[in-house]
């Protein structure tokens, strides 16, 4: 599979005929009635950062019906070989069973590294690519991960306008994706395996900030008593936390995605968030969710465009080296810089 970084839905490369700004109003059509090349084109076309993409993009979002909390999004993250893959194939048949559509849109942090692993990841959840009620999608990973919080935020919108009803964002958990997966979920899972609770006083924190359900996996054969064990020492950890305002009490399970049964107890846990939490609660926290992504956008563009302010340029290149060579000290740049801000605004 190409890499999807550079590639524009609209160039001849990828797309023998291309599109024009029309067209992203028989795209949005394709879309709503589920076509899946459509949804396939248009999360292309989100993940571009060409501008005149972005155009097409933002009068594509435009024509899409505003969210529905009817749709759930499922953020699952852990360590390399937890079992996320094997897991996702089969909560995907059973959900797909239950008759809903569900989406994967796959964050593949180590792609632009090892690239071999979106692959190993298509083949793993084969039964699910092969499923008509599935869409599995890898997106390749970003430096900033500003852009993958934005990109995915569009394509999980994508994702439900094409009718899926259930939204799973898997990431492996190395690093910061999973934190910028968790602002862009309903509910963010954390599959660790039987033993891993033995240092749970290091990382009791993160898991806690993290986590609104924590799955023992592989909970089977063999492993059954020390799964149990490492879910009551995990449950005791989240218990500890302060108690939260929608309505949840984040708590430990186990899981197996090899035997029969094995994900009821995940399957009810699904069942008791979405009835703690409730359709406005879930609304609530996709508009927090938004809330703190303007945020970080909005200071974004704000930063950018004062540095390319070119009077402020020279101030901000003065003081640097006012500071280096001793002349003012830190508090008189700071001054100086906001002096000179203030100045501008009020130009
Ligand atoms: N016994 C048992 N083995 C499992 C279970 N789930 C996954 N495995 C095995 O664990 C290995 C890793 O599973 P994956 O599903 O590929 O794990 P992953 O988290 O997707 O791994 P990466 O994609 O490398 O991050 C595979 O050999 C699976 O067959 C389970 O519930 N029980
Ligand atoms: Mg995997």
């Amino acid at each position: 599979m190409p890499s999807l970084k550079n590639v524009s839905p609209f160039s001849k490369a990828n797309n023998p005929t291309p599109l024009r700004k029309l067209d992203a109003h028989s795209l949005a059509a394709d879309l709503l009635a589920g076509k899946r090349a459509a949804l396939s084109r248009a999360i292309t076309l989100v993940e571009s950062r060409r501008p005149a993409d972005r155009n097409i993009a933002r009068l594509l979002l435009k024509q899409l019906p505003p969210a529905s909390a009817k749709t759930l999004r499922i953020g699952i993250t852990g360590s390399p070989g937890a079992g996320k893959s094997t897991f996702i194939e089969q909560l995907g048949s059973e959900l797909t069973a239950e008759g809903h559509k569900l989406a994967v849109l796959a964050i593949d942090p180590s792609s632009s590294r090892t690239k071999g692993s979106i692959l190993g990841d298509k083949t793993r959840m084969e039964d699910l690519s092969r499923n008509p009620m599935a869409f599995i999608r890898p997106s390749p990973a970003r430096e900033e991960l500003g852009g993958v919080a934005r990109a995915t935020r569009e394509a999980i919108r994508l994702c439900e306008a094409a009718g899926y009803s259930r939204i799973i964002v898997e990431t492996v958990g190395v690093g910061q994706s999973e934190h910028a997966v968790k602002q862009l979920v309903d509910l963010m899972v954390l599959l660790v395996l039987p033993g891993s609770g033995d240092d749970l006083q290091g990382i009791k924190r993160g898991i806690v900030e993290l986590a609104d359900l924590v799955v023992v996996n592989k909970s089977d054969g063999d492993r059954i008593p020390l799964a149990r064990q490492t879910t009551s020492d995990y449950n005791i950890a989240l218990h500890l936390a302060p108690a939260r305002d929608d309505g949840w009490s984040p708590r430990a399970i186990t899981a197996s995605s090899v035997t029969e049964g094995g994900l009821a107890s995940f399957g009810e846990s699904l069942s008791a968030y979405a009835e703690a939490v409730g359709q406005d609660g879930i609304l609530k926290r996709r508009n927090l969710q938004d809330l703190q992504l303007f945020e970080r956008s909005a200071n974004n563009i704000m930063l950018r465009l004062l540095h390319e302010d070119e009077q402020l340029q020279k101030v901000h290149l003065a003081t640097q080296s006012a500071i280096q060579s001793g002349e003012i000290d830190l508090d008189q740049a700071l001054e100086l810089v906001r002096i000179a801000l203030q100045k501008r605004l009020s130009a």
